[in-house]
């Protein structure tokens, strides 16, 4: 590596930011248990201070997502000031519409208009929740769809989605957006109301350019080239965020990189290639992820560092080299080139630059010997830790 790519990388990984979700660190499972662990927050403040620890020892995760109504309060300018006193920004408010008995046959696409306006309501509380924590992003994801065929009007359900989330980029600020989050199945099996990234762009294209598509790794069907999506939304400007995690089968929620992290390199390589890994271009590399056997904090800071992993090595890739080998159309060479930056260990490289960022080179081992979890497992001690939903 020569010291101009060495400072170029370092340059670029110092500036990286990943947002940490709140829910990651409460307590999570599957449909079957949730096993409950010692230390889990009990309030909103304290999955901040959580994520604020994942922040102090990898230097590149100074904000955090909330959920509304799981991270509800009273004030949400009082809760912005305690993550600014933490050394955190609160980041993107995700709505919540899917977990009242009132949606059960859908929120926004419900054949009922008083339910339509109930989850429109909510979806524009969180608008005002963002002009109070100062938050720029709404993201929006909808368990909407239906398990049987006939069951309700495809074309009626995208009218009425279209109708409020029109409503809903009527009521954003100047400097507000609206990430628009697909998934292909679940809860609804049969079809769902907003289940590929063609249909939320072409929600967003409609709506205007404070719309922007949300890709979660986790939310495709098994062999879908991810990147092609990455490579094509942001060609056209209509990448606004990622949540990431991974998968073996469907929506698992694992840690990112755990299951694929060659095709998180991929990805990562596509964003790379185009400058929009810097916080300035505006997409929002954010994570969702539930630890259900694992410790959460480890798990979460495991997690940013496997997403500097895969960013190091595709910002090491020889673009020269690789344009050139594509140009003359030597498959092989361009293919290795590609696969040289891959199989790079990163690993020293990261650990310089957690030193120069004035942290310990080893983030795991050093929140182990910090004595945090020791200190959340006494004190947290009583009321009700929170859950995925709670
Ligand atoms: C839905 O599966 C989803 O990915 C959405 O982002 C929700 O807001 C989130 O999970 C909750 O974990
Ligand atoms: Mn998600
Ligand atoms: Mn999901």
């Amino acid at each position: 590596m020569t010291p101009e790519t060495r400072t170029r990388v370092l340059d670029a990984l110092r500036r990286q930011h990943v947002e940490l979700p709140s829910w990651a660190f409460g307590n999570s499972g599957t449909r079957f248990k949730v096993f409950p662990q010692e230390g889990v927050p009990r309030t909103p403040q304290e999955k901040i201070a959580d994520a604020a620890t994942v922040h102090r020892f990898t230097g590149v995760a100074p904000s955090v997502a909330l959920h509304i109504p799981w991270d509800k309060v009273d004030d949400y300018t009082a809760l912005s000031a305690y993550a600014a006193s933490e050394g955190v920004a609160l980041g993107a408010i995700n709505s919540n519409v899917f977990q009242d008995n009132d949606y059960k046959l859908g929120s926004v696409t419900n054949p009922d208009a008083g339910v339509r306006r109930k989850a429109t309501d909510h979806l524009l509380e969180c608008v005002s929740i963002m002009d109070a924590t100062g938050s720029r992003d709404l993201k929006l994801w909808f368990s909407d769809g239906t398990n049987y065929p006939g069951q309700d009007s495809i074309r009626g359900r995208q009218d009425r989605l279209a109708a409020a989330l029109s409503e809903v980029y009527d009521r954003l600020g100047d400097e507000q957006r609206m990430l628009l989050e697909y998934k292909l199945f679940e809860p609804a099996f049969y079809t769902t109301d907003v289940p590929d990234w063609g249909t939320a762009y072409a929600h967003c294209v409609r709506l205007g350019e404070k719309a922007q598509v949300v890709i979660d790794t986790g939310h495709h069907a098994p062999g879908t080239n991810i990147e092609f999506i990455v490579a094509f939304l942001l060609r056209e400007g209509k990448l606004g965020a990622f949540d990431f995690n991974s998968r073996f089968y469907a929506d698992d929620d694992l840690m990112v990189g755990a299951a694929d992290p060659f095709q998180l390199f991929r990805i990562m390589f596509e964003i790379v290639q185009v400058g929009a890994l810097d916080p300035d271009y505006g997409i929002a590399f954010m994570l969702d992820q539930c630890h259900n056997i694992e410790a959460k904090i480890p798990a979460v800071i495991r997690s940013v560092m496997n997403v500097q992993e895969a960013t190091a090595k595709a910002l090491l890739v020889d673009v020269e080299a690789l344009t050139s080998a594509q140009e003359s159309g030597d498959v092989l060479d361009a293919n290795a080139v590609l696969m040289d930056a891959y199989d790079t260990d990163v690993r020293p490289l990261l650990r310089d630059l957690r030193e120069d960022m004035g942290l310990d080179p080893e983030p795991l081992k050093a929140y182990a010997r910090s004595g945090y979890a020791e200190k959340i497992r006494a004190d947290r001690v009583g009321g009700e830790q929170a859950g995925w939903g709670a």
